[in-house]
């Protein structure tokens, strides 16, 4: 989708502070932190939203949340962390291209 924000940064069109990238998906730093780590990861793929996914979705899905824990012990968050997909307008989601939240704070 050209006028997508997160296609544009899946693509490399405009930068992100990645922190994990493979063939399906892409994780980079939030721009505006809630929280001392704050990730995004997305499907390379555009997918709107969760009120848009298909049964097509459900292995990319599975990958995404399988990635968290992985992805949460290279940020420092071994000792856990807040996921979250904020969906559709009235889920407070920002930008329509499917993305889950990984919050947490180091722990010494
Ligand atoms: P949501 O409310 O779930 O749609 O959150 C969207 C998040 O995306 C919000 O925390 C800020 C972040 N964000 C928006 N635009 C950009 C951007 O261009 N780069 C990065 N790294 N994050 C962005």
């Amino acid at each position: 989708m050209t006028d997508c924000i997160f296609c544009k940064i899946a693509s490399g069109a405009i930068p992100a502070d990645k922190v994990y990238e493979d063939d399906d998906v892409l994780a980079f730093r939030d721009i505006r932190p809630a929280a001392p780590v704050h990730l995004l990861l997305i499907p390379k793929k555009h997918i709107d939203s969760m009120l848009t996914t298909t049964k097509e979705d459900e292995a990319l899905l599975g990958k995404m949340l399988a990635l968290t824990p992985n992805l949460a012990r290279d940020n420092g968050l071994g000792a856990g962390y807040k996921t979250a997909i904020n969906t559709g307008l009235a889920g407070g989601q920002e930008v329509f291209h499917l993305h889950l939240h990984i919050l947490g704070t180091p722990q010494q």
